[in-house]
């Protein structure tokens, strides 16, 4: 099997840039009035201009070659058709059965898996209108008023993100809360001020194994019965959502307070699942299903239109050629949207840990660059921060600007600046400053000469920085579910083009093994593991001072 970067697609890209890599966007656009229009997209409610990249027609064809040469469709066709491209663990990747509104089959290992996705919606449906309507409950016969989820990672980020993303939708009379680390201040700080007997822990580990979770969980199943006293109250305000019915009973939740999910739901795809319980408890079951009908749009475009139309392909694409031909080593992420404020952090890891990848599928040593460094803040408190560096740092940073044309909260003129903020940095990072327009501009507001010459250069933007322009008329859960799956495609087109199992993490699992072995020394108090000096030389430090 070789390397992609042995195709002559590859090779053509690579000859393609030492080509282009001068050429200005902004001569681009000069020469071609309608680039705009052609190189701009809309499914699903979302509308992408990509114009504003460092391309010509000539680079889109060559890396439309390069997405047929490594069969992108049929990649596609596999996994929206159940087979298991998830090849080290032997399992199917659907995400897209989740959210199949249409319902149409979807077969793994011949079952159709649709009933089964159907019938713990609906489980979640009237759970979750129990709950909200107050008939759920809690042991002294209260109403419950608090969730809080208990998960990391993906049992933790997906829901974490749509739930602050839904702001405006959330119900008031039911707060939905985040405990994720094992750090103890988190949950002391979440449940601080909360009543157990109003209070509903929904448990969310797809292995019911995790120490952070089970940990978590555990204390909180303490902090409850210490003031509900019987452990028959754990019933009332425990639930979980898991693939280990065994793990859930042992912890003492009744599988009858338990959602299911499959080992074919990867964690970080999996908040379309029953670990989106909490987003359905905060925004009520229609919004959730409304996350689902965007999610799906996007698959459908995703799996039906050619690549040269196809938003996640071309947006991969675009990453491709940045990443792989251009030296880019980073992709910023950068929502104009208060509520978006953890679509960077959730994306980082939807990114980096199906991406950040070392061999092929085969277990092959790339020789090319894989999944960058994903990163990011809301706007426009970026621009007072890190902005600097993209504008006039030495690295090529292609960000993504992700903006909506009404504000879920339109107060005076705050929607227009924000948004003039929006345009200006895209225009700005492809337009640049050059020398002689800082230096006139300097001159003209009376600057004396010398030192106007002495300051054009700090003043001078080099531009041709690339972007894109992803807009929404309004964030609801409908574009929402079509931008998160916007993302997901995308991250699973560079993984096809890069040939890795973007659906394995080796590197995580390899995480939960050693904090397994240094716990054991920790509470012997004695180091007794090989460690290198260091290591040992700090848990000696610290058991010394914790004694
Ligand atoms: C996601 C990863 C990882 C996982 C967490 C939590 O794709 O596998 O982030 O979600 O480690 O795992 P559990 O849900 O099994 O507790």
């Amino acid at each position: 099997m070789s390397l992609v970067t042995q195709t002559p697609q590859w090779q053509a890209l690579e000859r393609h840039w030492q080509q282009l890599k001068d050429t200005r966007m902004g001569d681009l656009f000069a020469a071609d009035p309608q680039r705009a229009e052609r190189m701009t997209l809309s499914a699903a409610g979302l509308r992408v201009d990509y114009s504003k990249n460092r391309i010509t027609q000539e680079t889109l064809d060559l890396l439309c070659d390069l997405a047929g040469a490594v069969d992108l469709p049929g990649w596609t066709r596999r996994m929206f058709a159940g087979e298991p491209i998830n090849n080290t663990e032997q399992r199917s990747v659907l995400h897209v059965a989740l959210r199949n509104r249409s319902n149409r089959p979807i077969l793994v290992d011949g079952t159709d898996v649709m009933p089964a996705v159907n019938a713990v919606l609906d489980r979640m449906e009237t759970f979750v209108e129990q709950v909200r309507a107050g008939d759920w409950k809690g042991y002294t016969g209260r109403p419950i008023t608090d969730v809080v989820n208990i998960g990391i990672g993906g049992s933790n980020l997906g829901p974490k993100m749509v739930c602050t993303a839904l702001g405006p939708y959330l119900s008031d009379r039911l707060r939905v809360h985040f405990v994720s680390n094992v750090d103890g201040t988190h949950l002391v700080e979440t449940v601080r001020g909360l009543d157990p007997a109003t209070t509903l822990f929904v448990v969310a580990s797809k292995t019911f194994t995790t120490q952070e979770t089970m940990t978590n969980a555990e204390s909180a199943r303490a902090w409850a019965l210490a003031s509900l006293g019987d452990s028959a109250a754990v019933a009332r305000h425990f639930v979980a959502v898991s693939t280990n019915g065994q793990k859930v009973a042992e912890f003492g939740i009744d599988t009858a307070n338990m959602f299911g999910f499959w080992d074919w739901v990867g964690g970080r795809y999996s908040l379309w699942s029953a670990i989106g319980l909490p987003i359905a408890l905060a925004v009520g079951f229609d919004r959730f299903k409304e996350l689902l009908e965007g999610a799906h749009a996007m698959d459908e475009h995703f799996s039906t239109a050619d690549i040269r139309e196809n938003i996640p392909a071309l947006l991969g694409l675009l990453g491709i050629w940045y990443a792989n031909f251009a030296g880019a080593r980073t992709h910023a992420v950068l929502p104009y949207d208060q509520y978006l404020r953890y679509l960077p952090a959730y994306l980082q890891q939807g990114d980096m840990e199906s991406n950040g990848k070392r061999v092929t599928r085969e277990g092959v040593a790339v020789d090319y660059t894989t999944g960058p460094v994903v990163w990011g803040e809301a706007g426009t408190d970026g621009q007072h921060a890190f902005y600097q560096l993209i504008h006039q740092g030495t690295q090529l940073i292609p960000a993504d600007f992700i903006g909506a044309i009404h504000s879920q909260n339109e107060l005076g003129d705050h929607h227009l600046k924000f948004m003039a903020n929006y345009f200006a940095q895209t225009e700005a990072l492809m337009r640049g400053r050059t020398y002689d327009e800082a230096l006139a501009e300097m001159l003209a507001a009376g600057m004396p000469d010398e030192r106007a010459r002495f300051l054009a250069n700090h003043r001078t933007f080099p531009g041709n920085k690339p972007t894109n322009s992803i807009l929404m008329e309004r964030l609801t859960p409908y574009t929402l579910g079509a931008l998160i799956a916007m993302y997901e495609h995308r991250i699973f087109t560079q993984g096809v083009v890069w040939g890795v199992n973007s659906f394995d993490q080796w590197g995580v699992e390899l995480g939960k093994q050693l904090a397994g072995v240094i716990l054991k020394e920790l509470e012997a108090g004695a180091v007794s593991g090989e460690h290198d000096g260091s290591t040992a030389a700090l848990l000696e430090h610290f058991m010394q001072r914790r004694t």
